[in-house]
């Protein structure tokens, strides 16, 4: 096992993972920004290396300063968290090639994840269901193009190859506007990816989002530890997360998730990952893998009682799993409410001081954050401060001390999107089973980009 692990990755996350390694008796070093400096889990680390200025691209993206800082303190693998490195394939290599452990997938997975084209490829090979459309990359020529769409049926969406996250797609209704929106598309692909490349689907109109997570070792094992269900979200953001799905039957949650663990035995897939798919009308869809862990990981890690970070270490470490799939029960249900510095419902980031922070507790409540009464959120980065997490036996406890927990949960100085949690805690669609991806939009009366 690792004895020292490098964090490459700020805020509750690095936090997060610092307390996985600390379990397991693994010492860290924190890496933060001049900004983060101050931050509660930089001075909890084990080690601490000052990577560079406020700004992201001099500091959490910056390759050659993680790679130093892992060398000067003799660190042997990284955890890279969410979001920053964590899906940059020319990052693992680099690690790798250093001499760590990267803790995910080998940057050639990474790579094949990073390209939607070649994803949906492998995951076609790999019989996972996906949504009809182009095979593989559309073509230049503009017949063939009306032909493709012709045969999909309208409405479709055309979507970056180097996109994902709902950056670089279109949605095109007619044949009149097709050639016209997968050159406007292809023209921003290129300048926004640097890969001009396109493909196209059929239109879901009003699917949800549902995820499959799995884990893999590097000796063919492969197990899912059941789905989620992220379809509250405004503009790619999510903003809650359950898990299970409200939708799905024990049946149907088990034929895709062994679809998908099959689908890792077979690309030999490593670490903790996650098959996105659009459900509508009782059928699964898949649109991409992110090959990281998640911010919502804390809803299966609830309805599991398995500890995902530790997984990614173990399995990172050459571990072989210790439990089949028969071994994971799904215990009850799970909410997760991103708590985010921002106006709750403009969605303003809002930065500054936390003159008050007074977290809820009791029987089923978990708070992810970094954050304490005096700190200073920084401008720099991302808003979300923290995570509340509720579980229960049934979904109607999991929300029940979700709504108790939102109104102990005091904060002052800045705004946050506390009361928008409240307010969907008491809203009626989510109280049926949950909503389409595009309900808290309407809700908010907020027009379709
Ligand atoms: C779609 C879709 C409808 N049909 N693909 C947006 C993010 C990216 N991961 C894929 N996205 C979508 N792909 C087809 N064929 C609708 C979306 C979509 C969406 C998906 C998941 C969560 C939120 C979303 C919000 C708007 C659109």
């Amino acid at each position: 096992m690792f004895e020292k692990i490098l964090i490459a990755n700020r805020g509750e996350i690095a936090l997060r993972v610092q307390r996985a390694c600390r379990e397991l008796g693994i010492k860290t070093v924190a890496v933060h920004s001049v900004a983060d400096k101050e931050a509660k889990y930089v001075k909890l680390a084990d080690e601490s290396v000052c990577i560079g200025p406020a700004a992201s691209s001099l500091s959490y993206l910056n390759i050659p300063a993680v790679i130093s800082a892992a060398e000067v303190t003799d660190a042997q693998a990284i955890h890279p968290g969410y979001g920053f490195l964590s899906e940059n394939a020319d990052f693992a290599e680099r690690v790798e090639q250093s001499g760590f452990v990267f803790i995910g997938p080998r940057a050639e997975t990474i790579r094949l994840m990073g390209d939607k084209v070649s994803a949906k490829d492998a995951m076609k090979k790999a019989g996972v269901p996906c949504v009809p459309g182009s095979e593989g990359a559309l073509p230049d020529d503009p017949v063939e193009i009306i032909k493709t769409a012709k045969k999909v049926g309208y409405p479709v969406i055309i979507k970056a190859a180097g996109g994902g996250g709902g950056r670089g797609m279109r949605v095109v209704h007619t044949e009149a506007a097709l050639v016209n929106a997968v050159n406007m598309t292809k023209a921003e692909a290129q300048a926004a990816f640097g890969n001009p490349m396109v493909y196209m689907e059929k239109f879901l109109e009003n699917p949800r989002h549902i995820e499959i997570q799995i884990l893999a070792d590097q000796h063919g094992n492969a197990v899912y530890l059941g789905d989620r269900d992220c379809s509250m979200q405004r503009r790619h953001q999510k903003i809650i997360e359950e898990a299970p799905s409200p939708l799905l039957s024990p049946r149907i949650r088990d034929k895709i998730g062994e679809r998908c663990a099959e689908a890792c035995r077979k690309i030999k897939y490593r670490g903790a990952g996650t098959f996105e798919f659009l459900y509508e009308n009782g059928e699964f869809y898949f649109i991409e893998m992110n090959t990281r862990l998640q911010v919502e990981h804390t809803v299966t890690e609830m309805i599991t009682g398995i500890d995902l970070v530790q997984q990614q270490i173990f399995v990172a470490a050459g571990e072989k799993l210790a439990f089949r799939q028969r071994d994971i029960e799904l215990r009850g249900h799970a909410i997760e409410c991103r708590i985010n510095a921002e106006d709750p419902y403009s969605f303003v980031p809002s930065p500054g001081k936390l003159t008050t922070f007074h977290m809820p507790g009791g029987p089923g409540v978990r708070i992810d954050t970094h954050a304490y009464a005096g700190y200073v959120v920084p401008p720099h980065y991302d808003s979300m401060i923290g995570k509340l997490i509720t579980h229960g036996a049934t979904r109607e406890q999991a929300i029940a001390r979700m709504r108790i927990a939102l109104s102990e949960m005091l904060v002052d100085g800045i705004k946050t999107n506390i009361p928008l949690h409240a307010d969907l805690m008491a809203d009626a669609a989510f109280h049926l089973g949950g909503t389409s991806i595009h309900y808290l939009e309407q809700k908010l009366g907020i027009s379709h980009k």
